[in-house]
């Protein structure tokens, strides 16, 4: 069915909602308790708590065929506070076990909150936690965890050290600006090295630590790199990353370092000299035009590990609700994780790219495809026969008429708001078009995730949005327009967008993974069956998509232990 709709297009597109933006930073609240219960922003195959405030992913990893995730969670209420490691083991990253949180807050070095961390493997294959305490004097300060069994796979229960604190804020260390160990690495000359997240005289930087015993741990005169433009490093990251998705030992690799701020998670390529611990960065954090992030969308304090088990790089990210805070304990529960996504060096080295994990294919049920269909100027079309507000899509669309693109205005230097100025119903030549997602029968509510091409020279370039602006009736929600180039080799004509579709929250990733926007809306209308999935043009030329599918998505199995129990299922 294909009706030309472009008149109520253009009516939805006057209805601009307020735009609230919500901060990645937390208050504490005590003693608010949750109250849960089936709701339509409930997702059915993201990482959540069974109820409660999570935020950031902390020291994921795989041991003994388990995969273990704990985070940032309030055992209390659905606002940040009281802040414990949860603890949830998986066999496929999809299907997951809620356990008793690992770490808890009771003791001097962490008694006001057990902030985010990694694990290392020490030698023998033995995990090890290191976590930011906030002290009882709200210092943060650098503590150790270890298995009190490591026979066993589940790692149920966790021991501090008797020497914690093992770092502390002193000399020109801020106590409030002092966090987030990363997993520590191993140089040539066997000391361990850690990096902790900082922020000295406005520089916002990682401070390098080295260890013989990961108990003692000395200062490095330099930190590992350092920024003046960025403020405080949250959640840093240091790891290799290669094209062929290995832990980066063969010659092409690079090493990613990652800083959490403003908000965003930004990422700078280099290499790194282990004898030295010298990093040269290939660009630096905020670099005009070269500002590289894992997710251009809501996507915060990630982290990664090393899959040894299936040889991959995996990344982790909080994705935080843009939704009131009074409706966060309204519902019940604040905050998602990402799905998993595997993480490699593009071809070119210049950049990374990330794609949801195979595992999350098993989910995928009702299969809907379309092979060569052409997408005139101002068609709209439905893709039928799936639940729209649990899917997953894969679309790549061939750009036949790229040579005929409109020239880029050589101001138009930022995406996002090229994405707010240019808009979905905005008419171009190649594009705007793509999906409108969690959308309402009258597109009164509706996400569009689009693409639309500019001639630059003899080049083009891919500019990638997600409009949140009309996602939801409602108001008083976060309805930032997300948007970022997308860097593909224009000789191919094509481009691909995927979108993992789950009631509040949709991932893109454009150009196999070169881009990736998530947002959380909220929409009034579109929920659950009355949810659709339609595919846009709104260039005057032509695009043809050479093949779309799409699936409904089951629900994943997330319990805590007991439940599991209940249900007599059998796990693995
Ligand atoms: N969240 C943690 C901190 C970290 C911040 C506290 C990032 O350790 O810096 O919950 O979201």
């Amino acid at each position: 069915m294909e009706i030309c709709i472009i008149s109520a297009l253009c009516l939805c597109f006057l209805l601009v909602g307020d735009v609230v933006e919500v901060e990645a930073s937390h208050h504490p609240y005590r003693n608010l308790q949750s109250l849960s219960g089936e709701q339509p922003y409930r997702t059915a195959y993201h990482f959540q708590p069974p109820k409660n405030w999570m935020n950031d992913p902390n020291g994921p990893m795989y041991y003994k065929g388990v995969y273990h995730l704990f985070y940032q969670f309030n055992p209390y209420g659905a606002v940040w506070g009281n802040i414990s490691w949860a603890h949830s083991i998986s066999y496929d990253l999809v299907d997951w076990v809620h356990l008793e949180p690992a770490i808890n807050p009771s003791d001097p070095f962490d008694i006001n909150g057990c902030w985010s961390g990694s694990t290392t493997f020490l030698p023998g294959e033995k995990p090890a936690i290191l976590y930011t305490g906030d002290d009882i004097k709200n210092r943060q300060v650098q503590n150790l965890a270890v298995p009190k069994n490591v026979s066993d796979p589940l790692l149920i229960e966790w021991v501090k050290s008797p020497h914690n604190p093992l770092l502390t804020p002193i000399d020109d260390i801020d106590p409030q600006n002092f966090r987030d160990p990363t997993t520590a690495w191993q140089g040539p000359d066997r000391l361990w090295r850690v990096i902790v997240g900082s922020k000295i005289n406005g520089s916002g930087m990682a401070i390098l630590y080295r260890s013989r015993d990961f108990v003692e741990w000395i200062r490095s005169d330099n930190p590992l790199h350092s920024s003046t433009k960025t403020g405080m490093w949250e959640c840093p990251d240091f790891y290799p990353v290669s094209a062929n998705n290995t832990n980066g030992e063969e010659k092409f690799s690079k090493h990613v370092l990652k800083a959490s701020f403003k908000n965003q998670d930004h990422c700078i390529l280099g290499n790194y000299m282990p004898m030295t611990d010298k990093f040269e960065v290939d660009t630096d954090f905020l670099d005009e035009g070269l500002d590289l992030r894992y997710d251009y969308g809501n996507f915060y304090a990630s982290k990664t590990f090393y899959d040894s088990g299936k040889k991959r790089r995996i990344l982790w990210g909080w994705v935080i609700e843009s939704d009131s805070e009074s409706n966060d304990i309204e519902k019940g529960w604040s905050g998602l994780q990402s799905i998993p996504r595997s993480v490699v060096l593009s071809g070119t080295g210049r950049q990374l790219m990330q794609w949801p994990i195979k595992e999350i294919e098993k989910l995928r049920t009702n299969k809907v495809s379309f092979h060569e269909k052409e997408v005139k100027d101002g068609f709209i079309f439905e893709v039928p026969g799936i639940t729209a507000s649990q899917a997953d899509v894969e679309v790549s669309f061939d750009l036949p008429n790229l040579d005929e693109a409109e020239s880029l205005d050589p101001n138009w230097v930022d995406p996002q708001l090229l994405c707010s100025q240019k808009g979905a119903s905005g008419r171009g030549r190649v594009g705007p078009f793509g999906l409108l997602v969690l959308a309402s029968k009258d597109l009164t509510e509706q996400t569009a995730v689009f693409f639309r091409i500019f001639r630059r020279h003899d080049n083009y370039v891919v500019l990638m949005c997600s409009d949140q602006s009309r996602s939801s009736l409602r108001e008083g929600l976060g309805k930032t327009i997300y948007g970022a180039f997308v860097h593909i080799d224009h000789r191919e004509k094509k481009i691909s967008l995927r979108s993992l579709i789950d009631h509040s929250i949709i991932e893109s990733f454009g150009g196999d993974g070169r881009t990736c926007i998530t947002a959380r809306v909220y929409p009034k209308l579109a929920i659950h069956t009355e949810s659709r999935l339609y595919v846009f043009n709104n260039g005057t030329l032509s695009v043809r998509i050479s093949s779309l599918n799409a699936w409904s998505m089951k629900r994943a199995q997330i319990f805590p232990m007991q439940n599991r129990r209940k249900q007599q299922i059998n796990y693995k």
